[in-house]
This record gives structure tokens, C-alpha cells and sequence, in this order.
């Protein structure tokens, strides 16, 4: 099975270089690169007897029926999208252990049909998240369609442009009679590492709001106007920043961050009159999110009030914490044990499309260890023996849940 593992972990790296920028892991959701990721996926599947096809919005999906399997089938996945400068192994390492999956399912002759999606966004750098599952699981609201990415193409003209029809997305809902939706994902933090643990079982995935924080208020001369005259909308974002961080870090469980500004017109001379920040904001618990997300607001609002600036906070995304199914996640520590590891659940601070998929149907996760805790980073990293042990663990999954797929 070690030999399996470095096949899954040599996939990935070699997934890695099919990037936008050379030098450097960056895939955003319909990309040029993600055609030479389709195109190696579907020589994997087409390899492993798999019926293979690219649906509407660009999960690449492959499906493996065998001769004794029951209407039901098992979906595995996670995304080959990735963030700007990213690691090697977020997403893209769940596509590559779930076809190993299928492998061993071949060789044990399970009678599991299994279908494997290879999502094509789930970190909504280009426009927003969870694009792919969100269609597969049928919550696809039209009208982002017309939203814009950073160049101005339209989602729409962006699906167009990569050879696809929007017109299609309803027909890339999941199979009506999908037993299961199973993701194996690297932790992206610290807990397994520190708990010396391979493997985790995730228990609920937390909940996440993600918003787009616009100041306005007057370009000027840099030279000419006074600093008691000057309505500066980078000073008052700087402002609001700084009081985030401070409210974060006197919160317990909350986690929030300003990951991306922009700046109008950006010019060293001129005071800024417009900055727009993200804001995303994460807490396991809905209410405490909320009541944190309207906290912050309306600290934005009062420095905009005193520096006479004027605000504007559209939400781009509104996910509540998500339970992973009970009966999944104890399969998932059956099998965690069986294969001579001790179960440890824990949540997940990282949002993923297993928190979508839920909404349609039962829904698991398996974690493994992140080396240095780190990701969304090129130290992101992740050791042979907890993939080999994943794969041992996930057959073990497979296994038990075909016995009840067939009953
Ligand atoms: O941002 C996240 O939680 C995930 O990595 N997309
Ligand atoms: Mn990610
Ligand atoms: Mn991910």
C-alpha cells in the first residue's frame, strides 16, 4: 500500500504543475491549466473502467458501476481548484486517494458503484466558493452567473469560454439514489500534528461568512491637502482592520481575516478614495458568528461616521456549521481502528465541499495530518505513511458500506 501512497502523493505534485503562474501553484476555477488536469484525470479514469464526463460547471466526474452493484453508489471527491501561491495537496490530494479508492474497490470486488468528482471550485478565488458542489448538491443560484471575476468576464462567459453550456447546470445534479458523500482532506492545521496522530475523523465543519467591506471617500493630492481636510478611505479601512484583529483575538472561537485589499486609484501621490477589504469570518457556532459578523459591521460603520466616509458591505457567502452524518463518521472510526489507529474526531476550521454536499446527502470526512500545520502555502505538505494509512482506512470505509449498500 506504501506504493499506492507515493503513486497518490506523485499525482499531486504532478497536478501541481498545471498552474496559471510557472514557479508557482495557482489554478483558479476554469482556468487554462484546469484542461490539463481534466485531461489527465480522464486518461486516470478512462484507465481504471470508468465512465467519465465533465459536467456544466466543470466537475470533472468519473463513475465506476461494477457488474454486481445495486442502484446505490458512493460519491468521493474534493476540489482540484486551488488559492493563489497554494501547497500541492489541498483538494486535489481527496481526488487522487478517492481513485486509489476505486482501485482497491476493484481488487476487493465490491459491489459499490462509486462515482468520483474532481470539483471545480470550492475556494472561490475567481468569483465564489463552492461552485462545483454547490451544483452537484443543487443549490445553484442563477443569477451568480452574471457575476464578474477581476477582468470583467462574466461567470456565464466564463463557462462558455472553457467549452461548457450553463444552460446544462441542472442536469449536474447529484444522482437521486447517492448513498454517501465522502471527502479525504489534509487538516490544514495543527491538531494532528500536535496529537501525533496520522488520521482524523471530523466531526462538524464550521461555519464561515465571507464579505466584501468597501470605504469611499475623496481622492486628493497627496501634496496639497491637509491631513485635518482629508476624508483618506485606506486610513479608515486601516482603522477598521486593526480593531478586527483586536475583536478576533478577545473572542473565543472566532477566527477572522482581512485577506485582500484593493485600493482606487492606488497611486503613491494621491490619497486613497476608495479601499474595498474581504472579510472572512469563521466561528463553530451560527449565533456567535452572526453576532460577531454584525459586531464588526457596525464598528465599520462608526469609523466611516467619524472620518466622514461612506460604506458599503456586500456579503459574498453565508455557510452555517455543518455536522458530519453520525452513522458515516462511525464507520469512518470503525475503520479508523480496524486499521490499527485510534480514532480521533475533531472540527474543521477550513471550509470544504463536504459542507455542501450535506445539504443533499450524508456526508464525511477523514483528515490527514498537516506537517508544520501548515496550507493555502508551498510548505504545505503531507508524509507517505498517513496516505498509506488513509488508504488502508478508506478501504476498510468502502468495505463496510458496501455490506449496507446491499442489504
Ligand atoms: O478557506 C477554506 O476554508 C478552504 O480552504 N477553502
Ligand atoms: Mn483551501
Ligand atoms: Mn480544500
Amino acid at each position: 500500500m506504501r506504493e499506492r501512497a507515493r503513486h497518490a502523493i506523485a499525482e499531486c505534485l504532478h497536478l501541481a504543475s498545471m498552474t496559471e503562474e510557472p514557479g508557482r501553484i495557482t489554478r483558479r476555477f476554469l482556468t487554462a491549466p484546469v484542461h490539463e488536469v481534466h485531461a489527465h484525470l480522464r486518461r486516470r479514469m478512462v484507465a481504471l473502467g470508468m465512465d467519465v464526463r465533465v459536467d456544466a460547471i466543470g466537475n470533472m466526474r468519473g463513475l465506476w458501476t461494477p457488474p454486481n452493484a445495486g442502484r446505490r453508489r458512493l460519491i468521493l471527491g474534493s476540489h482540484i481548484d486551488t488559492v493563489p501561491d497554494a501547497g500541492a495537496f489541498d483538494g486535489v490530494l481527496g481526488v487522487a486517494v478517492a481513485l486509489e479508492l476505486v482501485r482497491l474497490a476493484q481488487e476487493d470486488l465490491l459491489p459499490l458503484a462509486i462515482e468520483v468528482i474532481a470539483f471545480s471550485d470550492e475556494e472561490g478565488v475567481r468569483f465564489v466558493p463552492f461552485l462545483g458542489s454547490r451544483v452537484v448538491a443543487g443549490r445553484f443560484d442563477p443569477a451568480l452567473l452574471s457575476l464578474q471575476d477581476a477582468d470583467g468576464i462574466s461567470l456565464g462567459d466564463a463557462i462558455r469560454a472553457f467549452g461548457l453550456d450553463p444552460d446544462a447546470i441542472d442536469e449536474a445534479r447529484v444522482d437521486p439514489d447517492a448513498l454517501a458523500f465522502v471527502e479525504v482532506h489534509i487538516e490544514q492545521g495543527p491538531i494532528l500534528e500536535a496529537e501525533q496522530r496520522s488520521l482524523g475523523v471530523v466531526s462538524r465543519i464550521v461555519g464561515q461568512t465571507r464579505l466584501s467591506v468597501e470605504f469611499a471617500g475623496q481622492a486628493n493630492h497627496a501634496g496639497t491637502t491637509p491631513m485635518l481636510l482629508r476624508r483618506d478611505a485606506l486610513a479608515g479601512a486601516a482603522e477598521w482592520i486593526a480593531a478586527v484583529e483586536d475583536f478576533a483575538r478577545r473572542t473565543e472561537g472566532l477566527v477572522a481575516t482581512v485577506g485582500t485589499i484593493a485600493l482606487e486609484p492606488n497611486a503613491t501621490n494621491v490619497i486613497p478614495g476608495k479601499a474595498r477589504v474581504s472579510l472572512d469570518i469563521r466561528h463553530g457556532l451560527d449565533a456567535e458568528r452572526e453576532s460577531a459578523v454584525e459586531g464588526l459591521l457596525a464598528k465599520a460603520r462608526a469609523v466611516a461616521e467619524r472620518r466622514g466616509l461612506t460604506l458599503a458591505c456586500p456579503r459574498r457567502m453565508n455557510e452555517p456549521a455543518v455536522p458530519m452524518d453520525e452513522r458515516l463518521t462511525a464507520y469512518l472510526e470503525e475503520a479508523v481502528e480496524a486499521a490499527g489507529y485510534e480514532a480521533q474526531t475533531l472540527s474543521s476550521g477550513a471550509g470544504h465541499d463536504a459542507m455542501v454536499m450535506a445539504t443533499r446527502l450524508p456526508a464525511a470526512m477523514l483528515f490527514l495530518r498537516s506537517p508544520g500545520g501548515i496550507s493555502h502555502h508551498p510548505a504545505e505538505a503531507v508524509r507517505e505513511e498517513d496516505v498509506e494509512s488513509a488508504l488502508h482506512v478508506g478501504r476498510k470505509f468502502l468495505a463496510r458500506l458496501a455490506a449496507e449498500a446491499n442489504t
